[in-house]
């Protein structure tokens, strides 16, 4: 997702990191790379061409403070391929947005008509969407109005069951205006408070189509046309929404297939040329691949900085707050085995391909190209064939242990022995994450840690076999250094002694 652009963004940082300040000549070095993957991404030749040209008027322009606060108030210092990259961050959001992702009501209910060309994922679109109205405690009912392709209605049937909403299904040779008629009639008697329009879809725009979504139009007013483009379509999408935007009073965009293409072009061009904002991105087949567009997150992951607070908001889609309060309890009292693991693999497992939810971590963006899906497969299995008491107490573990666990899973106890190793390993990970302030950020861990007014990392603090050293290496880089100075004493010592 998104790689070509980030690649350019990542090695015009590169190029700047070390240089004292900003001139014609490294602007111009830096930009060429940006250049260079803006159009092997897609991206509209006048966006691209005027992108650069703001950003290096900006650029050379801008007196660059090299001292500023931070959200703390903190002093830090700037660098001038910070500030930069700030200059690009500030550019991509202002293409990209401002973006209200919200739909338009109507006298209460939500309706909206899905429209766009063949094979994009409208019925899909549908799906997600009536799950996101479902999530904020709507009720919602679709209605399949592609009486064209055979399985169409079968589709939106499957799909809507797959999520406990109602499908309304036309009578046979009804034409999609009358369906959709008759659905919105139901939709008001019944109570449902929001009706979603599945359209068919062409391989070209053509009069037809444009009618039919007109009559559709005028009989049902929905508050909300979106058009859906798949990200696949390149530069194409751009055209697309042009050409639907003449003939249709279109209210936002819908990029699907974002997870399949690395390019993401039409994310950054299509609202500069069309006008028209992208409200939701889908990223993926099942039904809870939908992201509320948000400019901010994008542009931060373009430019390989990750997008902390789409994590935070997955996490809080797939974590059970009280169970993550429990959870987080737990830790406190050290009590936080490989079950416990076992569960948060589980969970994340649930936040999308593992690679997605890397990628929307500063620091980790480029291990998210290397994650393997298939070790949490064999992780799971490892920890699935120990008792009970081993994976609340793994130091109980010992060679027979081992072997016993191995023949279970089908691995060896090398195996056993290296996942025990990345457990510990992986306590002091978490700790880290807990002085750079993430933790407080999951639902759970902030209540944590605010209760007592506590560091979220003193929890991570005894929760092993050594709890004096992982508290130390918990309670960030005060102890850290503390620790390093009583080993250097000792060092002193010994040679002394020598
Ligand atoms: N990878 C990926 N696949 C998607 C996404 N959205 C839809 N698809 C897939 O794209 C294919 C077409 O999706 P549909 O929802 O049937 O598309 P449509 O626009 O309704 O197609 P027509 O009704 O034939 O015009 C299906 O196989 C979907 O699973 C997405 O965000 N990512
Ligand atoms: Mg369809």
């Amino acid at each position: 997702m998104l790689e070509t652009l980030t690649k350019g963004f990542t090695s015009a940082r590169e190029k700047l990191s070390g240089v004292r300040e900003l001139s014609e000549e490294n602007i111009d070095q830096s930009l060429r790379d940006v250049r260079t993957s803006l159009l092997e991404a897609d991206v509209d030749l006048t966006v691209a061409r005027d992108f650069l040209a703001r950003v290096k008027e900006r650029a050379l322009g801008e007196k660059v403070a090299t001292r500023v606060r931070d959200a703390s108030g903190k002093m830090v210092r700037v660098t001038p391929g910070q500030h930069f990259i700030k200059i690009c961050e500030e550019e991509l959001i202002d293409l990209m947005g401002p973006v209200d992702s919200a739909l338009s009501q109507a006298k209460g209910v939500t309706s909206l008509m899905l429209v766009g060309l063949q094979g994009v994922g409208k019925t899909t679109v549908a799906a997600k969407l009536a799950r996101h109205l479902q999530k904020q405690n709507r009720r919602p009912l679709l209605v399949a109005a592609d009486i064209y392709r055979p399985a169409a209605v079968l589709q939106l049937q499957q799909l809507g069951g797959q999520i406990d909403v109602d499908v309304f299904v036309g009578d046979e040779a009804e034409r999609p205006a009358s369906i959709c008629a008759r659905a919105k009639q139901r939709a008001v008697a019944e109570g449902f408070d929001a009706i979603i329009y599945d359209t068919a879809g062409r391989l070209a725009i053509d009069a037809e189509l444009m009618e039919e979504l007109a009559e559709i139009t005028s009989e049902t007013s929905p508050a909300n046309t979106l058009l859906v483009c798949d990200a696949l379509m390149g530069r194409d999408a751009v055209n697309t929404a042009r050409a639907f935007g003449e003939q249709l009073a279109v209210d936002g965009l819908v990029l699907t297939k974002l997870d399949g293409d690395a390019r993401g072009g039409a994310a950054l061009a299509i609202k500069a040329v069309t006008g028209v904002p992208i409200k939701f991105l889908g990223t993926g087949e099942s039904l809870d691949r939908l992201e509320a567009f948000r400019p901010e997150g994008l542009a931060s992951r373009i430019l390989g900085m990750g997008d902390v607070v789409g994590l935070v908001k997955d996490f809080e889609e797939v974590v059970d707050e009280k169970e993550a309060e429990q959870d987080a309890e737990r830790l406190l009292r050290g009590k936080f085995g490989l079950d416990d693991l076992l569960k948060q693999l589980r969970t994340i497992q649930k936040m999308g391909p593992l690679r997605d939810v890397f990628a929307k971590l500063p620091m980790f963006g480029s291990i998210a190209e290397q994650v393997d899906e298939r070790e949490l497969k064999r992780v799971e299995a490892l920890i699935q064939s120990m008792t009970p008491a081993e994976r609340s107490k793994p130091d109980i573990i010992g060679k027979s242990r081992m072997s016993r666990i191995a023949r279970g899973s089908g691995r060896r106890s090398k195996d056993v022995r290296e996942l025990l190793g990345r457990f510990t390993q992986m306590r002091q990970m978490m700790s880290q994450l807990g002085s750079g302030g993430m933790l407080g950020k999951i639902p759970g861990f902030g209540k944590m840690a605010g209760a007592g007014g506590m560091d979220p990392t003193a929890l991570l603090a005894g929760a092993g076999g050594k709890p004096g050293k992982a508290r130390r290496e918990a309670s960030g880089s005060r102890g850290h250094q503390k620790g390093k100075r009583k080993q250097a004493r000792k060092a002193r010592r010994k040679n002394r002694r020598r």
